[in-house]
Formats: structure tokens, C-alpha cells, sequence
């Protein structure tokens, strides 16, 4: 288990830094102090916002920004508890990720986060969070153990324990797969995840694993791996990464005559695989909390405000739930009572039942998880449709 064990050192790296910025603050954790609220308007209750927003993933988090600017918007016009965004911008870096937290935490003070946009991250500076006494919920990461870092930690975002199971079974009935390829991202966390839950539930429907092939976050180069993976002729080929990865992946693949389904994690949520991949990303599938074609009041409003707000875009996964996740963090202050508390917000969050957002009800678990359910989607001619 050496992620476990890496993990566990994070953890306790997490714990130091986090102990060490507790004395320097010169604060037991708690509330957040009041002073320094500035003029915009006073009682406010400051959200620290940790995202992707330029790099290679940028799309993720620029579509999380787009989800929460919207729900800023509207909560601050129903005006029963006003929210103020302050967006630190991480790269999808796990040390960028802690000095936004730090400064989050220690020179803004901020009453709770909303982010990280990678599991890696949140692996990174969920702890100094928790160990602060700041809640903090990524609204993108779906690795396995997130909620696990902390009383103080969690995520609105669909874990990949429930949805890749979805997505893979269903890819099974589907086209009666027998015998499958594997592919992963190696140096990133919730790759990695992801992978261990495809290959857990192929394990568990008597499915053959040809090949489990690895490759790195910024790699370009997929060809050695495919072409061994053309020569086993496999029934499908599902991969765990980031959609930057991914779409050349199924490039490549499609070049070199691999013409079988792909069955992809998180990372095929975003519409950018499909800008990548063009026609290649037909056939690909996915499991997701969010699907704009729901005939749902609440769904297709955000999708019409969404659409006006940002030049006719329409909404994804990643902003649906970011702009579900500042509903819940509103709907938990007015709770809470105060925009400062940060103990009485984490328990108001925790204590969280019967929401009901753009990506369906929506409640915690007695482990911080997300209950919530999903819909497994199929790329077609370029849109995300469901796969029935
Ligand atoms: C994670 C993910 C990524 C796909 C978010 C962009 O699910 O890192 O957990």
C-alpha cells in the first residue's frame, strides 16, 4: 500500500506545518478573527477559493470559478447571507496549493475554502486546513480518502468508489466485454485512484486484464503503450487522467486503429477532451453526477443563467458542482448564524441534509461523504449523451 503510506507522511508533513501555523497566528483555531474585513462590506463571510485556473488543467478550474461567480451572484442578490470570494490560483501544484492555504488561512482569514480542483492538492493542504480548524470542501476531487484527511474536510464531488463502478458495469452490459486494456496516470493521485477502482471492478465481474500500461501527467508520447495495446486486440480500453492526457491518448488511439469503447474517470468530464480529441473522444464514457440534459426546473435555470452570464457556454460537470458547493456553504452560514465562526460552519456543513442542487439531492454521510448519485454518459458526435 505505498500510497497509503505516502499519504500518511503527507499527513503528518500536513500536521507539522499546520501546528506551526497555528502558534505563529497566535490563535487556537475557532473562529476567524474579525479585524481586517475591509470595506467591502463588513459581514460578509470570506470563502478562500483554491483552484486550477492556469496550466495544463485550466479548464477545471475555470469552469469552478464560472459555477461559483454565478452562485455569488444570485446568493448575494436573495441576500440572506452575503459571501465574498477570494480565488487563489494553485496550477494543479500540490506547493501552490499550500501557500494559497496558508495564505487563506493566516493572512485573509477566511471563514472556510472551497477547493482544491485536484485530489493531489487537497492530499497536500487539506490537512493544514483541518488542523487549523477551517473547513474546507473540494468540489472536483474524487479520490479515494479525501473526507478521511480531517473532521474538517470535504468534497461535494462525486468519489470515483461510486462512479467508476457505474461507468465500467455498464460499459460491460453494454457491449459484453471480456477482456479489457488498462491505462493510467502513475504520478498522479487521483489517477491512481481512479485506476485501482477500474481494476477492482473489473476483478469483481470476472473481466481479463491484458495490459496495464502507465504513463505521467504532461506526457505527449502514448504510442509505445497503445500499440501494444492494438496487438491484444482488447474489448475496451479504460484510462484514468486528466483530460489533457487523455485526449491524446484517444488521438493516438484512433490513428492506430483502436476503434473499441473508452471508459474514462473524472478527468473525461470536462467538454475540453472532446476540444482536443475531435471525433476521437466518440465512444468514450463516463459516469457523472451532472447531466445538462436532465428535465429538471432547478438543472435546466442554471443552465439558461449560465448560458447568459457566459456567451452561450453551457455548463459542466465542474461548474455544476462548484456552483452547487457555494449553495451549500450559504445554506450552512445562514445555519452556522455567523459569517466568522469556522467551528460552527464545519458542523453546519456536516449537518447538511435534503439540498437539493444542480446535481440532485445531496447529502453527508456520518464520513463526510457525498451521497449522491450519477448518470454514466457516452461521448456522440461530440456531446456528452446518455449511455442507457
Ligand atoms: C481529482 C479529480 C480531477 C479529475 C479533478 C479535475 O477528480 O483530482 O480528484
Amino acid at each position: 500500500m505505498i500510497t497509503m503510506k505516502k499519504g500518511l507522511i503527507k499527513w503528518f508533513s500536513g500536521m507539522t506545518i499546520g501546528a506551526l501555523l497555528l502558534t505563529t497566528a497566535g490563535c487556537g483555531g475557532g473562529a476567524a478573527p474579525t479585524a481586517n474585513s475591509g470595506s467591502q462590506g463588513g459581514e460578509a463571510a470570506k470563502i478562500g477559493v483554491i483552484s486550477y485556473l492556469t496550466g495544463g488543467g485550466a479548464a477545471y478550474g475555470q469552469a469552478i470559478k464560472e459555477g461559483l461567480d454565478l452562485a455569488k451572484e444570485e446568493i448575494n442578490a436573495q441576500g440572506k447571507v452575503k459571501v465574498d470570494l477570494i480565488y487563489e490560483d494553485s496550477r494543479g501544484d500540490k506547493t501552490e496549493a499550500i501557500n494559497a492555504i496558508n495564505k487563506l488561512i493566516n493572512k485573509d482569514n477566511v471563514v472556510g475554502i472551497i477547493g482544491p480542483t485536484l485530489s493531489g492538492e487537497m492530499f497536500a493542504a487539506g490537512p493544514i486546513a483541518d488542523q487549523a480548524g477551517v473547513p474546507i470542501m473540494g468540489t472536483s476531487t474524487t479520490a479515494e480518502g479525501i473526507p478521511a484527511l480531517g473532521n474538517f474536510v470535504f468534497r461535494n464531488a462525486l468519489p470515483e468508489f461510486l462512479a467508476v463502478p457505474q461507468a465500467v458495469e455498464k460499459a460491460i452490459s453494454t457491449y459484453n466485454l471480456k477482456k479489457v486494456a488498462v491505462m493510467y496516470s502513475n504520478n498522479n493521485d487521483w489517477a491512481v485512484s481512479g485506476y485501482k477502482t477500474i481494476e477492482s471492478t473489473l476483478k469483481k465481474n470476472g473481466i481479463e486484464i491484458v495490459a496495464t500500461e502507465t504513463f505521467a501527467d504532461k506526457d505527449t508520447d502514448y504510442s509505445a503503450q497503445l500499440t501494444k495495446i492494438a496487438s491484444l486486440k482488447p474489448d475496451a480500453v479504460m484510462v484514468s487522467s486528466l483530460y489533457q492526457e487523455a485526449s491524446l491518448v484517444l488521438k493516438k488511439a484512433r490513428e492506430i486503429g483502436i476503434t473499441v469503447p473508452f471508459v474514462g474517470t473524472n478527468g473525461f468530464n470536462s467538454p475540453e477532451l472532446i476540444k482536443i480529441a475531435g471525433p476521437a473522444a466518440d465512444g468514450a464514457i463516463v459516469a457523472s453526477p451532472w447531466f445538462p440534459g436532465k428535465q429538471d426546473e432547478k438543472v435546466q435555470k442554471f443552465i439558461a443563467d449560465y448560458k447568459a452570464k457566459y456567451n452561450n457556454k453551457v455548463p459542466d460537470q465542474f461548474a455544476a458542482q462548484a456552483y452547487d458547493a457555494l449553495y451549500i456553504y450559504a445554506s450552512a452560514l445562514e445555519q452556522a448564524g455567523s459569517t466568522t465562526d469556522r467551528q460552527k460552519l464545519r458542523d453546519s456543513i456536516a449537518a447538511i441534509k435534503g439540498f437539493q442542487g444542480v446535481t440532485g439531492k445531496f447529502a453527508f454521510d456520518e464520513k463526510r461523504e457525498p451521497v449522491m448519485s450519477a448518470t454514466v454518459l457516452i461521448i456522440k458526435d461530440g456531446q456528452f449523451t446518455e449511455l442507457k
